[in-house]
């Protein structure tokens, strides 16, 4: 029996409150108004950005259905869509693509002005919710909210993909992967040669490693206070992996010196305004460019010396790795299916929807670099 026009009842997790576990309760999801799309969600993953809600880090309107790396297939389609049809193997977008405003017309960025990380309004964008719980309504995040069986999107915040796709591995294209990769290929453009450091080396920074790799840089220096990172990141690319806890130097000296003068790409993919100072420090006073990957956390402010820049330096910022989302996602899913790149290596646990709590345990004790949920 198509579910089509009707609500659909289903599980989801939901954050009620700042650092109290998600909740898997019933949920009703409306269906699509006209240009939304209505998605069965296939796959999941945790990206640190969902735990930066739970945490208060990343300010949101609770109680929200968090979730916005995911994959999944198009259960129903409000009047007016024709991007997509039902049935059709989807990929979610958190920074939607709308075509038309000055950002989409403009070759240069891809923070389509209908997204809603800038506002954080947490609803659909005429305004109001898709779910409700126990007669309360329920906020949407950024656009996607995939931790549910069911979600609503706006049909510029959905692009069709592959269908052989696997959606336990491609899930990741919807934000880790795509974010860490397109920082170093699309924002920085890492040349051939160049020396790069990656602060953090969780999912996202990782993707930046890759990224290096990929362009040709000839030293990729991780940085990571948790060692238990350095294997994978050397399997994936990283030429040497640096410990800011085995030296008494600030690590901005300690790759300062090891680098004679400076990287010329750093990336902060943590999200602190220590690291993100620290990494602009580390690159060369007059070449080096330091790009933002980690979230900014909340009310903090960083002052710094001008000299920093007067002499050269770049400093820039990118969310999700500067991709135009409808455009490059389905590129970069042929991409996989064509091995340019590999997603197994950041995948280091795969969980059953229910045990999301789980999920993010192994995220905050640094036990996993992503977690996958299946529904
Ligand atoms: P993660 O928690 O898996 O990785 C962070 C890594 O940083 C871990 O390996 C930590 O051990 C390490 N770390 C923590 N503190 C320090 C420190 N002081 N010095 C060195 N290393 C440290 O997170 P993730 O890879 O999922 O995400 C990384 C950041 O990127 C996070 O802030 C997330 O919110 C952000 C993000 N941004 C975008 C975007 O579009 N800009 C998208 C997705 C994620
Ligand atoms: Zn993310
Ligand atoms: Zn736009």
């Amino acid at each position: 029996m198509s579910t089509a026009g009707k609500v659909i009842k289903c599980k989801a997790a939901i954050a009620w409150e700042l650092k109290k576990p998600l909740s898997i309760e019933e949920i009703e999801v409306a269906p699509p108004k006209a240009h939304e799309v209505r998605i069965k969600i296939l796959a999941t993953g945790i990206c640190r950005s969902d735990d930066h809600v739970i945490t208060g880090a990343f300010p949101m309107p609770l109680p929200m259905v968090l979730g916005h790396e995911a994959a999944g297939v198009v259960e129903s389609v409000g009047e007016g869509v024709t991007c997509v049809k039902p049935g059709d193997k989807v990929i979610p977008l958190f920074v939607p693509q709308c075509g038309k405003c000055r950002t989409c017309q403009s070759s240069r960025g891809n923070l389509c002005s209908s997204n809603d990380l800038s506002s954080s309004s947490g609803l659909m964008p005429d305004g109001t919710s898709r779910f409700t719980c126990k007669g309360k309504s329920l906020h949407h995040f950024i656009g996607t909210s995939t931790f549910t069986e069911y979600t609503v999107v706006h049909e510029n915040a959905v692009v069709k993909i592959d269908p052989a796709a696997p959606v336990e591995k491609i899930c990741l294209i919807g934000c880790g992967f795509s974010t860490g990769y397109g920082a170093a290929m699309q924002t920085a453009k890492v040349e051939p040669g160049s020396i790069c450091a990656v602060f953090g080396l969780g999912g996202v920074g990782l993707s930046v490693v890759m990224g290096c790799k990929a362009a040709g840089a000839s030293r990729i220096i991780g940085v990571d206070i948790n060692k238990d990172k350095f294997p994978k990141a050397k399997e994936m690319g990283a030429t040497e992996c640096i410990n800011p806890l085995d030296f008494k130097k600030p690590i901005n000296e300690v790759l300062f010196d090891l680098t004679e003068g400076g990287v010329d790409y750093s990336f902060e993919v943590i999200g602190r305004t220590e690291t993100m100072m620290a990494a602009l420090a580390a690159c060369h006073e007059n070449m080096g460019t330091s790009v933002i990957v980690g979230v900014p956390p909340a009310a903090c402010k960083i002052t710094y010396d001008p000299m920093m820049l007067f002499t050269g330096r770049t400093w820039k910022g990118c969310i999700f790795g500067g991709w135009k989302s409808k455009d490059s996602v389905p590129k970069l899913v042929s991409d996989f299916m064509r091995k340019k790149f590999i997603l197994d290596p950041l995948i280091t646990h795969t969980l059953p929807f229910d045990k999301i709590n789980e999920g993010l345990d192994l995220l905050r004790s640094g036990k996993s670099v992503r977690t996958v949920l299946t529904f």
